[in-house]
């Protein structure tokens, strides 16, 4: 199956979804009014108690008239990671034909409008990856960021581009566009992150396989809507990680 709404550049924004009933309607119309013609929007959902699967089946029989599939869902049977929600929602978006691959959360932390800026971007540079950058020039995180958060943000990222000695500024960055080429040069399914991690190491992968970054400053807001589901597995793991893969690909 191809997304042939037209010549243009067929584009997936994958958001994987674990209970977000209360932000994806709005998330699904902002990304759905882009001016994008080739744009498509595949849903993640782990099974979510709140009933998102459902909600995302309701909105994808909203939008997909005319014959023309702008929603898709991808329904998975129980909690299993935002890394491996990826690997199944990246991977199908590929299969599918897409040309480019965009990574963004459900909750209204990554700005929408940011999107025609990153495939710009990539469009025009050839880079393979295209990151929405919290930590450089211009970039900014929410005021509403309570200070834990904020600092552990810092750290996290700070220790991971240390560890692995990489010069991108936001290796911890959830918003980002991969172009397709990429994401087959990489191999989504010998990801070994379960979790956040997996932002750091595909990132950390892409570039080992030759592919450059650009990243473009964005504003990261805080969400408004349900609550965060990091928890301290996952934060061990992205402590993990890092060191896992420095250890493996010793310069
Ligand atoms: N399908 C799926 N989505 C997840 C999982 N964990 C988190 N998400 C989604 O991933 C995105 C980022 O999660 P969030 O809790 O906002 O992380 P935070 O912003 O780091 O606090 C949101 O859209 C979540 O609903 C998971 O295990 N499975
Ligand atoms: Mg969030």
């Amino acid at each position: 199956m191809t997304y042939d709404v037209g010549a243009d550049v067929a584009v997936t924004v994958v958001m994987p979804t674990y209970n977000e009933a209360a932000n994806l309607p709005r998330m699904a119309e902002a990304v759905l009014q882009l001016p994008l013609r080739g744009l498509h929007l595949k849903i993640v959902d782990d099974s979510s108690p709140d009933g998102t699967g459902r909600i995302a089946e309701e909105l994808a029989e909203k939008y997909n008239w005319d014959g023309v599939r702008r929603m898709s869902v991808l329904h998975r049977t129980e909690k299993d990671g935002l890394g491996r929600a990826y690997v199944a929602g990246m991977s199908a978006a590929v299969d599918e034909g897409a040309q480019y691959v965009v990574q963004m959360d459900a909750d209204g932390s990554h700005p929408v409008e940011a999107v025609p800026r990153m495939l710009g971007t990539a469009v025009a540079s050839g880079v393979g990856l295209v990151i929405g950058s919290r930590y450089v020039e211009g970039g900014q995180l929410d005021d509403d960021w309570g200070a834990h958060r904020v600092l552990l943000s810092r750290f996290a990222n700070r220790y991971a581009r240390t560890v692995l000695g990489t010069k991108i500024r936001d290796i911890t960055a959830g918003f980002n566009l991969w172009s397709a080429q990429t994401l087959r040069d990489v191999d989504l399914h010998s990801l070994d992150s379960a979790g956040y991690s997996f932002q750091v190491e595909l990132k950390f992968k892409a570039v080992r396989a030759g592919h450059s970054a650009v990243e473009i400053p964005i504003r990261f807001e805080e969400r408004t809507e349900g609550v965060s589901k990091m928890t301290l597995r996952t934060q061990l793991e992205s402590a993990v990680v890092p060191v896992k893969l420095r250890l493996k690909h010793k310069q």
